[in-house]
Parts: structure tokens; sequence; C-alpha cells
């Protein structure tokens, strides 16, 4: 492969149109790299790269020499559960600080509006209620963020300023940054002490074998009486069975779910007309288009200088 020989690559995706959507940004700006939809390829054996989102199961048997396939947004794992991926295939994401800051936005005003009791206020103003609702001060609110990646830091950055006492769950033990309403809890119990001492938890895990189903019965059993969930990482994380029954208990009193095990929520889902659930459609963030165009450009060319592009996951980790 040369710089003069643009890369052949395919659109995968079973979810968005990605030739409409990336199709001509990548046309102007990417001169390393021609995109095509599957039913405009003639040899597939040429094909070295795929641009992908949600693939199908099979999407990858037909191209037996694709060296690397790069994600449209910041998580991989619907390309890593597809069955046809090769297990030495690099795959890529995107890390838009843009898509960081619309996730710390869209966080913020999930945090203060369950914080504030905003919901309360909603409905109060629907019957005419001019009522003053206590809220516990700023600095003895604990926002618990389980991950600490790329979503993680921008929201607890975001998150601090403000006053709340931030705790945040990361995998591996970080240095702290000094910061006095800042706490970095490592190691294998690191979800479980965080869920424990948040009136608020944020969920911005990356969905893999081991975070699988985290929010679970277990977990909500030891977070404070009356807690909050945010939940922004994806669907799969949430055993919604163990959500129902912590809500009943009281143990949780509000959830805000952005995603779902089943994407388009099924009109008759029983959280739709659940009041304790705020439910939005996977749209706390997303990657700007630019950006991708950027990234994607920055890792095929590297695979072209046989090197391992620096948006590159670890296989092994799974993110
Ligand atoms: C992403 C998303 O992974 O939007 O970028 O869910």
């Amino acid at each position: 492969m040369t710089h003069s020989e643009p890369i052949e690559g395919v659109y995968l995706s079973s979810e968005v149109n990605l030739k409409e959507r990336y199709g001509e940004a990548f046309l102007s700006s990417s001169h390393v790299l021609r995109l095509r939809d599957p039913v405009e390829i003639s040899d597939p054996s040429n094909i070295r790269f795929a641009l992908s989102w949600e693939p199908a199961d099979d999407a990858f048997a037909a191209y037996p020499n694709i060296e690397m396939v790069s994600s449209i947004g910041a998580g991989v794992d619907g390309i890593l559960k597809c069955r046809s991926l090769p297990s030495d295939t690099i795959v890529t994401r995107v890390r838009d600080p843009y898509q960081a800051y619309a996730m710390a936005g869209f966080v913020v005003w999930q945090v203060i509006w369950h914080h504030r009791k905003m919901r309360q206020y909603m409905l109060n103003q629907s019957l005419h209620i001019w009522k003053w609702i206590e809220s516990s001060p700023v600095q003895d609110c604990t926002i618990g963020i389980l991950g600490y990646g790329f979503m993680g830091r921008a929201v607890a950055n975001a998150l601090m300023p403000l006053g709340y006492q931030v705790i945040v769950a990361c995998r591996t033990e970080r240095a702290g940054c000094g910061c006095l309403n800042l706490t970095l809890e490592s190691g294998p119990n690191s979800i479980r002490n965080t869920a424990a001492k948040a009136n608020i938890i944020v969920n911005l895990l990356p969905l893999t074998t081991a975070t699988r189903f985290i929010l679970n019965a277990k977990l909500f059993g030891v977070v404070p009486q009356g807690s909050v969930l945010i939940q922004v990482g994806r669907g799969d994380h949430l055993v919604e069975e163990d959500l129902k029954a912590a809500l009943d208990s009281g143990k949780l009193s509000a959830v805000s779910l952005d995603v779902f095990r089943d994407q388009p929520l099924p009109s008759k889902h029983p959280f739709w007309d659940d009041p304790r659930i705020m439910i939005t459609p996977h749209i706390a963030c997303e990657s700007s288009i630019g950006t991708v165009v950027e990234q994607v450009t920055v890792c095929v060319e590297a695979i072209a200088r046989s090197k391992i592009p620096i948006y590159a996951i670890s296989r092994g980790r799974e993110y």
C-alpha cells in the first residue's frame, strides 16, 4: 500500500447509513482512503479497511483482507461482539474532545436535574404550585463516576467546579489531581466502593466481558438508600429486572436511562410509563463528522506505514 494508491475500504453497519453520513466528508478530505458500500464492491479481496457501527454478525466474512476496522464512535463493543471479526484485526475508536464535552454537559444537566429536584418543580408548575423544595448542599452530594476514560475525565472535570464531591472508579491506580473534591478509587473493588458512597451514580464504563451486567442487584444493594442512577454507558451494563426491584425497594429513587438493551426501546416496554425513570433515546453525545474523518485518516495512514494507529484499542482489554 502506498500513499499514491488509496486504501480500499467498506462501510459496514446494520444501523446507520454510513455512506450518506460520511461519504462527502471522506471524499473531500481524505485522499488515503476510498470507501464504498458493500454493493459497490466487485472484488472484496481488495478491501483492507472498514468504517463500522453495529455491523451485522457476518459483516466481515466476505472481506478476507481487512486489516483495520474503525468505529465511528467512542465505543467498540458493537464491533467486537461481531462473530465474523477476525481476532487479529486492528480496531480503532474515536476520541473526540467535543463529544466528551457534550457528554459532560449531558451528565451535569442530569445531575442538577436530580439533585435540585427538577422533576418535582415541573410537576408543581403544571399544578400552579409555588413551593421551595429542599435539596442537600452541593458539597454534601457525592457523585460516583464509574469509569475514568476520556468521557469519565471530562465529566469529573465538569462536576468538580460546581462543588460536588466526585468519586471515580478507575481500573488502574492513578495519581490524583490534588483537587479537594476528587477521590479516585482503584483496584478490583473500585466500582463497588464508589457506588457505596455515591448519592448519584454515573455509569460511563466501556462494555466488556467484565462489565456486562455490572449494574445489578448486588451493586444496587450497596448504594446509599435513595440514590440516583444516570446510565450513559451501554444497555447491556444493566440488569433491567434488578433496576425495577431497586426502585421498588427505594434503594434507587430515580434513574435516567440514555441507553438500552434493545434499541429503539420497544414501545410496550414498562420503562416508558415508570415516572421514576427518565428516558432519552441514546442522545447523550455523538462524535462529529470532522473528527471521525480526521482520526480515521490518521489511522489509515498508520496502517499504510505498517504502524499501530494511536486510536487502536486493546483487543485483550476490549476498549
Ligand atoms: C459512542 C456512542 O460510542 O455514541 O460514541 O455511543
